[in-house]
């Protein structure tokens, strides 16, 4: 393997808990691997070369666990990222498995199903910040309803609007240096969840107390379930300086919530995510919300977690490959791509520009010849 196609910490690359440790059961079928000790996980992720891992409260610490039980727990998991110099960047909090949140967490109509999953978050946000880690992910997997007479969504967003503004409070309160992402997905488990896609949450945040603190947690395979164009979605998020985070995995359209490999599908949709996210000079995490296919024993999950890392860093490579192959750079400038950086004002000169339309109309713009450039690189013949 080429020196540069191998994952190292300073790439950035995350998984959670919960991905490696998927043990592949769906609505069918039975787990079909055992379950992994997340210290497991953590000396595992770091041998091929991951920045560390995040969790959800129950993920490190089984629910109901005593404080005794919780205490060693968390004992042997800092062990591990001591030993191996692994980080905890970003938690959030299960407000879903449980039967307690069937009808809604942050968004039930009982509120004092609310106020436990509010303070369950709590609970969540100080475990991070024993961790230190600097994001919280708010994932509302169960904020939703299939049968539409029984909630009102105007109210549902006033009560997810205050559990947002309790939860800033809380983080303010106890002078933690943390902030809020929150991850849009359009249904599954729920017919239908609040926050569906980016744009919806981005609106969202403009109506908080504390907008600042709050920001996203894109997912691939999310957008893509809606036919969204998620390179495009972080575009805008990167636009509004709301990239908190990022989930990082595959998905094919009009498919069930496939959280595969990244890059096992759609590689040119996967392309120009990494090229954007590059480009632009992220400095966040790489995160890996995805797992092994349900094929795979316990080996086969660190095949796929290897496979992640080292496909985005391929694509890396190609991203800057096409930087400075000269065809394609002639191809961009035939485009006009640089030129979109040019200002369509001032007022006088849109008032008094002379404007041949016809001409304009004439142009072609090479894009036939610019797409199959870029597809050749991708295809590894350039
Ligand atoms: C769950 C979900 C993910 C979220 C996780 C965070 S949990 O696996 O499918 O998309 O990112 O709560
Ligand atoms: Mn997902
Ligand atoms: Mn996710």
């Amino acid at each position: 393997m080429s020196d540069h196609l191998i994952p190292r910490p300073e790439h950035k690359f995350t998984f959670g808990l919960w991905t490696v440790g998927n043990q592949g059961r769906d609505p069918f079928g039975h787990e079909v691997r055992a379950p992994l000790d997340p210290s497991e996980s953590v000396r595992r992720l770091a041998t091929l070369g991951a920045y560390g891992v995040n969790f959800h409260d129950d993920d490190l610490i089984p629910y109901g666990s005593s404080p005794a039980d919780r205490a060693t727990i968390i004992r042997r998991f800092r062990i591990a990222l001591d030993e191996t110099g692994m980080k905890v960047p970003m938690t959030t909090t299960n407000l879903f498995s449980r039967p307690v949140f069937k009808e809604g967490a942050f968004t039930a109509n009982d509120p004092n199903v609310r106020r436990f999953a509010v303070r369950k978050a709590f609970e969540s946000i100080d475990l991070g910040a024993e961790f230190a880690a600097q994001i919280f992910v708010m994932w509302g997997g169960r904020e939703g309803v299939e049968a539409d007479a029984a909630k009102d969504v105007r109210l549902a967003l006033d009560r997810y609007r205050e559990a947002v503004d309790l939860c800033c409070e809380h983080i303010r309160d106890r002078g933690y240096d943390v902030r809020i992402a929150l991850e849009p997905k359009p249904n599954e488990p729920r017919g239908d969840i609040l926050l569906p896609t980016v744009g919806h949450a981005l609106a969202f945040i403009n109506e908080l107390e504390w907008p600042a603190m709050v920001g996203l947690n894109p997912e691939f395979a999310h957008e893509t379930m809606s036919g969204l164009n998620f390179t495009h979605a972080v575009a805008q998020t990167l636009w509004h300086n709301k990239l908190f985070h990022i989930d990082l995995n595959a998905q094919r359209i009009g498919k069930f919530d496939q959280d595969f490999r990244f890059g096992s599908e759609g590689i040119r949709d996967a392309f120009y995510l990494v090229r954007l996210l590059e480009d632009s000079g992220w400095d966040g995490m790489r995160h890996f919300d995805a797992h092994a296919y349900r094929t795979e024993d316990a080996d086969g999950v660190w095949d796929f977690a290897l496979g992640c890392m080292r496909t985005y860093l391929i694509l890396k490579d190609k991203a800057e490959r096409m930087r400075v192959d000269s065809e394609i750079q002639d191809a961009l400038r035939a485009a006009m791509a640089d030129q979109l950086a040019t200002p369509t004002g001032p007022l006088d000169a849109v008032r008094t520009a002379v404007l041949d339309e016809s001409a304009l109309a004439a142009q072609g713009y090479g894009h036939e010849r610019l797409d199959q450039l870029v597809t050749e690189l991708l295809l590894g013949v350039r």
